[in-house]
């Protein structure tokens, strides 16, 4: 199962440009996709431009393709029309054109808004059911449902990566407990497209944080040794978050400001 050609789909935001970068040279071609103008190809490289909501447009995109990054779609909350036109229907052509293609492997970014309804007290594993947190956590839950019945029933093997938050440094107090870092995001991606036996899985995106509400043990099955962890920069975050309000429904549960918003419940769920 080489993966000679591999796909990023949403390849022009903050991941997919990161992965551009720690992915290059890996694979004999990456191709680079987004429904805007992404920099032009250099070696290894192809640039497309999709718009993942147009089925013909997907089509072309994953032809010859081997494996897939499926990041495309919205990243955050929003609108029920543009979380159903990028993250329920873009994602269904996405899995769909793939299937017609028969690409073997995708790796896919779910998120931690999918659970975000569980209390920052518990630790979560990969068996717990869905708790979304918003419209877009909703929309996260339908694609491991997806990602479920396309690996069932059409053999795709997937990688669910609940992504907590990606980048160079953690943000908050909150993401002391998500963060996940470039190399350690590289390592589980490249886990998911070259791993033997994957079939369905769920992992958590993240670091190796000392503050982690996941228990991550299915990505460390799979062979995710993370490097990094978020604690050298809890004193500065922490001290700087000193003495600001908390919202009481954000700082409950695992998905903060997404539980918080619109919410117009009178009790607080367990
Ligand atoms: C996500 O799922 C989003 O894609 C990202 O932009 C952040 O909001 C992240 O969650 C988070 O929870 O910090």
């Amino acid at each position: 199962m080489a993966m000679h050609r591999v796909l990023i789909t949403g390849a022009g935001g903050g991941i997919g440009r990161a992965l551009r970068e720690t992915l290059r040279g890996v694979y004999p071609v990456l191709l680079l996709s987004d429904r805007v103008t992404l920099a032009p190809a250099r070696s290894g490289e192809e640039v497309d431009r999709t718009d993942i909501a147009d089925m013909a447009q997907v089509e072309r995109m994953v032809a010859g393709v081997d494996g897939i990054i499926h990041l495309g779609g919205i990243s955050g909350e929003n609108t029920w029309e543009r979380i159903l036109e990028s993250n329920i229907i873009g994602l269904y052509n996405v899995f769909e054109a793939a299937r017609r293609a028969g690409v073997t492997r995708i790796v896919m970014a779910t998120s931690n808004h999918a659970v975000g309804f569980y209390k920052r007290a518990q630790t979560i594993d990969h068996r717990v059911v869905p708790r979304p947190d918003s419209r877009y956590g909703v929309s996260k839950a339908f694609s491991e449902a997806l990602a479920s019945l396309y690996a069932d029933k059409h053999g795709i093997g997937f990688l669910c990566t609940r992504i907590g938050n990606f980048g160079v440094k953690p943000l908050d107090s909150r993401r002391l407990s998500i963060w996940i870092s470039p190399r350690d995001y590289t390592q589980l991606v490249r886990i998911g497209l070259e791993h033997k036996e994957i079939r369905f899985e769920i992992v958590y995106g993240v670091s190796n944080n000392q503050r982690s509400w996941y228990d991550n043990s299915n990505a460390v099955r799979l062979g995710y040794r993370p490097q990094d962890d978020s604690e050298p920069h809890a004193a500065e975050i922490l001290a700087a978050e000193a003495g600001q309000p908390e919202d009481p429904i954000a700082e409950r549960y695992q998905g903060g400001p997404f539980c918080a918003a619109e919410y117009t419940a009178t009790t607080m769920p367990d």
